[in-house]
């Protein structure tokens, strides 16, 4: 990355030492995992610059916005609307947290049993790494589970402008309200921030914004279930990664111009990685840049993952929002009935998810599916349970995996899942 960005994060407060050493770490790790893959479509050419330029090109665009006047929200969740961030002329940033930074002195603030994720949230903060956090002029925390519930206490003593929205836990008609409440707080919120009232024509336009996004993944989905495989787990899992912080017309385009790619490969039957290769679904864990451990362990052990069940990937993106509606209250009704719809462990009973994971497993024919939970992840870990019961019941392999965001435990992994691996040869 160029020095032209040095002064650009000097104002951000950023800690010029410590960042230029994440950024190094996160330079050698993308070349050894991404481009060390073969046959990769040109298309992720795209994916390529935009994480070269990851906290330079992208950082300054946003810079500019603010200097329009544009405010910029960051959000840990994919409960936290984008629609509703962009109807009233903001950007939402996604704040990745998937790196340990400045452990130590995250556990002043956190106990060591605090899941990898939260730990990393506040790693970036403590350590002033981040420009996107250091960028936003709100930043939305969400009562999903008690790790990030309790962990938003101690965070909003660090970060001044933390707003936090709660969560319903169950899938019922008050958990509905409780949402459609906290999206009209949100809202009111957002227009506060940024001084601009949301129509129903800024909101329309918002809504098939993320919805075009949000298709264009669709899309790539659809392809990798094709047989060969056309792209591999870990490109497709970068551009459900890069969704969460780019321009979102220019994301949609890129994935649109990979898609076309990705079908003439299909028609030629041109796979990514021979036919034979086993086809794995990972379940579980959200997985933010730079966590590419596992699936990373995973196609380099003999295996294509052809899809995520993840908040990073199809739980995330799977539904759209009702386009229909004529005023701001049913808009505002759409985007409740679409998010209420995410699976997250935190709710409870969650069988939806269970159903999911295994219609997921027949629809992207894959062999076996690994459910990745992060140490310390209760939700996640809880229900790995019933998830791998529920698919031995229809016969699909499993294999729960429990990690963080270390290698220590690498090489024990490798031998874990290239064992399962070969047994779904
Ligand atoms: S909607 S998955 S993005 S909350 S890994 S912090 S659950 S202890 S991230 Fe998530 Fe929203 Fe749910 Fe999705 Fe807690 Fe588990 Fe840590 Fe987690």
């Amino acid at each position: 990355m160029s020095n032209d960005y040095v002064a650009m994060w000097k104002e951000l407060g950023l800690n010029l030492e410590a960042h230029d050493a994440l950024l190094s770490v996160l330079g050698n790790g993308y070349k050894d995992i991404y481009m060390s893959q073969k046959n990769r479509p040109e298309g992720m050419g795209y994916f390529d610059f935009v994480m070269s330029e990851v906290h330079g090109l992208r950082i300054k665009e946003l810079m500019d916005e603010r200097a329009q006047g544009r405010k910029i929200i960051g959000s840990y969740c994919v409960f936290v609307p984008e629609e509703i961030v962009l109807a009233a002329n903001a950007t939402l940033v996604g704040l990745c947290s998937g790196a340990d930074f400045a452990i130590e002195e995250v556990e002043k603030y956190l106990p060591r049993n605090t899941c990898a994720l939260i730990k990393s949230s506040f790693g970036f903060k403590l350590g002033k790494v981040c420009p996107y956090l250091e960028s936003a002029d709100m930043v939305v925390g969400e009562n999903t589970c008690d790790g990030k519930k309790k962990g938003y206490e101690s965070l909003g003593n660090l970060i001044d402008n933390l707003y936090v929205m709660d969560l319903p836990q169950m899938k019922s008609e008050q958990g509905r309200a409780l949402l459609r409440g906290e999206y009209e707080r949100f809202r009111s919120a957002v227009e506060k921030l940024t001084g601009v009232a949301i129509t129903a024509e800024s909101l329309s336009k918002a809504i098939k914004i993320v919805n075009a996004k949000r298709s264009a993944i669709h899309r790539m989905s659809e392809l990798r279930k094709a047989v060969p495989a056309p792209i591999s787990g870990l490109d497709a899992l970068l551009a459900n990664q890069v969704f969460f912080y780019d321009n979102p017309a220019r994301f949609t385009e890129s994935v649109n111009k990979i898609c076309d790619e990705l079908e003439t490969r299909i028609k030629e039957k041109r796979g990514v990685v021979p036919e034979n290769r086993p086809r794995v679904l990972i379940s579980g864990c959200p997985m933010a840049v730079p966590n590419w451990k596992l699936p990373w362990i995973i196609e380099t052990s003999g295996a294509v993952i052809v899809g995520e069940e993840s908040c990073v990937g199809e739980r995330g993106t799977r539904n759209l929002t009702d386009e229909s509606a004529q005023s701001v209250d049913k808009m505002m009704d759409a985007i409740t009935d679409r998010y209420f719809q995410v699976d997250c462990a935190i709710f409870t009973p969650n069988q939806a998810r269970l159903s999911h994971i295994d219609e997921m497993a027949r629809e992207y024919k894959a062999d076996g599916v690994i459910h990745y939970g992060l140490q310390f992840c209760q939700p996640y870990i809880m229900e790995s349970i019933p998830v791998e019961r529920a698919l031995e019941e229809k016969n699909i392999p499993a294999l729960r995996i429990e990690t963080d965001y270390g290698m220590e435990d690498a090489g024990q992994l490798k031998t874990r899942v290239e064992a399962f691996i070969e047994q779904l040869r």
